[in-house]
This record gives C-alpha cells, structure tokens and sequence, in this order.
C-alpha cells in the first residue's frame, strides 16, 4: 500500500475531487498554505493500493495545471533583496506530489 500527498492550486480543486469520486478513489483534502507564495493550496492525503499508484497520478496529472504567479515580495523573504521594480514570476504546479510507503492502515 502506497499513501500519495498531492499539493495542487486550490483553483484545480474541484476537477480533480470530482475525478477521484468519479474514479471512486478515497481521498481526505486538507486546506493548506505554500511556504513561498504563503498563498493557500490543497493538500491530498490518497491510500491505494500498489497497482493503483499509476491510475491515481494520471488522474492528477490530468487535473492539474501549472499558472503563471507574479509576486512583488513574499513574506519572510531577505528584506536586503530589492524587489520592488521587478516583480518575480514564478511558475506553480501542477501539483506537488509524494508517494510514500505504508507500513500499517487500520480504520478502527
Ligand atoms: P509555495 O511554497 O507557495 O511555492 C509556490 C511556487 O513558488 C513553487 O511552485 C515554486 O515555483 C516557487 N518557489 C517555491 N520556493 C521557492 C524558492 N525558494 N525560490 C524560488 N521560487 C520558489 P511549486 O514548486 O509548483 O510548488 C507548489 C506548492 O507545492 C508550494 O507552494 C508548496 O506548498 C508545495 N511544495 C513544493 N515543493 C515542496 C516540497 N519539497 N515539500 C513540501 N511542499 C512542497
């Protein structure tokens, strides 16, 4: 069994919780901040089995698509950085995701 964490824009949300219930895919959805941008995104918390890991990253891959960001200065950056005339542009997404191994899954 694999747990898969998906970050994806919040504005790729609805697709992509549409597409799991479509695909009848167990998902829990967490709101969540990036660290960067300190603008909010989704987090998905996805348990599948092995051979299910290839099915779910198509769907999100499918779901999700990368957008151009301007940010003048993010919160906590070096303050020594002048950003002020040159807006940076970053580009975010897709999505972000980690597949991790699952040692134990009960539901109690
Ligand atoms: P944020 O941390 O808000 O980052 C938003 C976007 O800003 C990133 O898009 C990237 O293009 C840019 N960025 C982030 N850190 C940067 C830095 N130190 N210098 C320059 N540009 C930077 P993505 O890479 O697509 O990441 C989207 C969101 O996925 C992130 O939002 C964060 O919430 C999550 N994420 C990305 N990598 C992660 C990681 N290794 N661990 C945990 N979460 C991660």
């Amino acid at each position: 069994m694999k747990l898969i964490i998906a970050i994806v824009q919040d504005q790729d949300e609805v697709v992509l919780s549409n597409a799991f219930l479509e695909a009848n895919i167990r998902a829990t959805k967490l709101s969540t901040t990036g660290g960067f941008l300190r603008a909010g995104n989704t987090t998905y918390l996805v348990g599948v089995n092995d051979e299910q890991v290839d099915d779910v990253l198509d769907i999100i891959r499918r779901s999700s698509s990368s957008r151009e960001r301007y940010i003048s200065q993010p919160m906590g950056m070096d303050t020594s950085i002048d950003m002020s005339s040159s807006p940076m542009k970053v580009e975010v997404g897709g999505a972000t995701v980690f597949v991790l191994p699952v040692d134990g899954f009960y539901q109690f």
